[in-house]
């Protein structure tokens, strides 16, 4: 058995005046409590430093970028990145990061057990819109504040697996699961900040949009016999919703943790890394049954074109 013991660290709400340091006393806390219940690996949510940001509409760009990070860990950050390599737990964590160069990405890393970074991420699948909708019941800016990640989804030795990142509305791709599938990903970790109300359609209720969370991300863990780990910031932000619902999922696409608050909340499973090995030599081997001269259209179309 290869057993990496994985806390998935929920966040209830961060406020828009909330500081990055008094976020990060509760991520120190959220970290004592994985120690003590044996954690490896501890996975927080997407722009975990931060309120969700994205749901505000802002012109001013020195106004938008004091919600991004130029340097990780940077003097907030630091006293985690001590705490972690106290306690010989690796991380992984989403903020906005800043480029030296003036590039803004949504992006999470991934620490080893030292404390240092081993691995980034920058999100791809950036949902929402560019321009202030008022068709919408809330605004998703992601589109407008972001450029697409550019450094597709690698995957990283670490901890003795092999391990991938996501972020938030990926987990909602196949594509996303299947490309970290092709480099034998074993678990895949990501973060999330999903609204509870659908901006587009208020009726659909945060009952369907946890079914759609639970179901994306079952399929990518069957699909590609890994373990996914997810995990929200959740509970009202300044008046907006959230919803929780942080999953761990076995290679069966299982669910063995589910999360019952909207608030901080730690689950820690043990994550046998070689029971990833039972799909991946049988029904999704994906050298002997993967057809790929019939997924040409995955790389070279972008959206659907019906036929006349
Ligand atoms: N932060 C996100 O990427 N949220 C999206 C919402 C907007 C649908 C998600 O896929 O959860």
């Amino acid at each position: 058995m290869r057993v990496i013991n994985v806390a998935a660290a929920q966040m209830g709400p961060i406020q828009r005046a909330d500081s990055r340091e008094a976020v990060v006393a509760r991520m120190i806390a959220l970290l004592d409590e994985a120690k003590r219940k044996g954690a490896d690996l501890i996975v927080y949510p997407e722009l975990a430093l931060t309120t969700f940001f994205p749901r505000w509409y802002m012109e001013d760009q020195r106004e938008v970028d004091a919600w991004f990070e130029t340097t990780m860990p940077n003097a907030a950050v630091q006293p985690l990145f001590d705490r972690a390599r106290q306690h010989s737990i690796a991380m992984n964590f989403g903020y906005a990061e800043l480029t030296p160069d003036g590039h803004h990405f949504n992006t999470a890393i991934m620490t080893d057990r030292d404390g240092n970074i081993v691995g980034k991420y920058r999100k791809v699948h950036l949902p929402g819109h560019v321009e202030y909708d008022t068709e919408r019941s809330h605004q998703h800016l992601e589109k407008r504040y972001f450029e697409p990640g550019d450094l597709g989804f690698p995957v990283w030795r670490n901890l003795g697996g092999i391990i991938g990142m996501a972020i938030c509305n990926d987990r909602r791709w196949p594509e996303t699961y299947r490309v970290m599938g092709l480099q034998g990903v074993e678990m895949v970790v990501l973060g999330y900040n999903t609204p509870s109300v659908n901006a587009q359609k208020p009726a659909e209720g945060v009952t369907q949009r946890l079914f759609h969370n639970r179901l994306s991300v079952q399929a990518g863990a069957y699909q590609n016999s890994c373990w996914v780990v997810a995990v929200a910031k959740a509970g009202v932000e300044d008046g907006h919703a959230l919803f929780g619902g942080s999953l761990i999922v076995n290679p069966d696409g299982e669910i063995v943790a589910e999360a019952v608050t909207e608030g901080d909340e730690v689950l820690v499973v043990p994550c046998d890394l070689d029971a990833t090995r039972f799909g991946k030599e049988t029904i999704f081997d994906f050298a002997r049954h993967r057809r790929i001269e019939h997924y040409g259209l995955i790389t070279s179309r972008t959206g659907a074109v019906p036929p006349e």
